[in-house]
């Protein structure tokens, strides 16, 4: 399987965020990509490749432009204002407040734009953003001239950026951007399969009201866990995309047994849905010394999760989400891929 990698990713560094009432280096951190990129290159997975520049002309079909043009806009801004540090948002226009203007100070737009503070920006973090994208397009484009998979190591990651908002360490929604681009290169439907622990808030959001995307997600009940305010079991998608958003919510504690059944449960509506290609959320956070998060799967449980994907026969791209368990976040990614490769 082919791979894309930039090292672009590494000047979206040294930021910060909230984590129990304290402000602590951001678990999303470099050195995450950085495992996984060695790893690659220890198993031999196959060529990686460094991305191609796209404009953003596909991800303007999934995000709302107005969001596209600020997100360059950040750091220079904050600087601006004679700041350093970290750019976060710190107020949010919940309800009674204004949703139909966008003031002009940085710190309204930072939290218009977003729904929580998981989204430090430093200097380097838009030519991340913007790489982490073409890495996604680059994969895709792999896949789409007949690769049967290939896997975009993408970060930041991407799944809870939604058409006008950041959140949880994603600011473009790379699988979102991937599949509206297989679909503009000819596919008729696309299913998006999300394994990260966390609810994909922001890929449902985008293709809620859609037929031509089936989204398809495991992940921690948003009774116990972030984003919390989207991800229950009875949100199956509206309109032309009514049955075509399906959830899996689970509690902490969940284990393979349980976990694999849902696995097992979304392949079937997968695989009912036909659909021309597959992009994984490949999130390896569900592993059980992940140190956010509450499931149990185990290092000889995630070459299963490529195998049973393997086995729907269709072409699939990973793009690479969470995972924060550094030093066993690569096995346990790659662990994926090569499930995929040996099915
Ligand atoms: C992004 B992805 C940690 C707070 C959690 C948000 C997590 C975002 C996860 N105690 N904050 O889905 O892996
Ligand atoms: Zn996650």
């Amino acid at each position: 399987m082919k791979s894309v990698y930039s090292p672009r990713h590494m000047g979206h560094s040294g930021n910060v965020e909230l984590v129990a009432g304290a402000i602590v280096p951001a678990f999303e951190m470099p050195s995450r990509a950085e495992f996984i990129h060695e790893r690659l290159k220890e198993t031999g997975l196959g060529p990686i490749l460094a991305p191609e520049e796209h404009d953003l002309s596909t991800a303007a079909r999934v995000h709302k432009q107005n969001y596209l043009d600020f997100l360059p806009t950040v750091w220079d801004r904050w600087t601006a204002l004679g700041r350093d540090g970290t750019a976060l948002p710190y107020t949010w226009p919940t309800r009674g407040l204004r949703q139909d203007v966008i003031p002009e100070h940085l710190d309204a737009q930072l939290g218009y734009y977003s729904f929580d503070a998981g989204i430090g920006f430093v200097k380097g973090t838009w030519d991340a953003i913007k790489s982490s994208h073409d890495v996604a397009l680059t994969a895709a484009g792999l896949v789409n001239a007949g690769e049967r998979s290939a896997f975009a190591l993408c970060r930041p990651p991407g799944h809870h950026a939604g058409s006008d908002f950041m959140a949880g360490y994603c600011f473009i929604n790379n699988a979102a951007v991937a599949a509206q681009w297989f679909l503009d290169k000819g596919a008729k439907r696309v299913s998006i399969l999300d394994v990260d622990y966390h609810h994909g808030n922001g890929t449902q959001e985008i293709f809620y009201r859609r037929g031509d995307v089936q989204v398809i997600n495991l992940h921690g009940d948003p009774n116990d866990e972030y984003p919390y305010f989207l991800g229950f079991a009875d949100e199956r998608g509206e309109g032309a995309g009514e049955g075509f958003n399906i959830n899996y919510p689970m509690r902490h504690g969940t284990g393979w047994d349980r976990w694999s059944e849902a696995l097992e449960d979304g392949c079937r509506k997968l695989a009912d849905y036909a659909p021309d290609v597959v992009v994984v959320s490949l999130g390896v956070d569900t592993f059980e010394k992940d140190p956010i998060s509450k499931f149990r799967l185990k290092t000889e449980h995630y070459p299963l999760i490529g195998a049973r994907i393997a086995k729907l026969g269709l072409p699939t791209l990973f793009v690479m989400e969470g995972g924060y368990a550094v030093a066993e976040i690569a096995v346990n990614a790659v662990g994926v891929l090569q499930g995929f490769e040996g099915a």
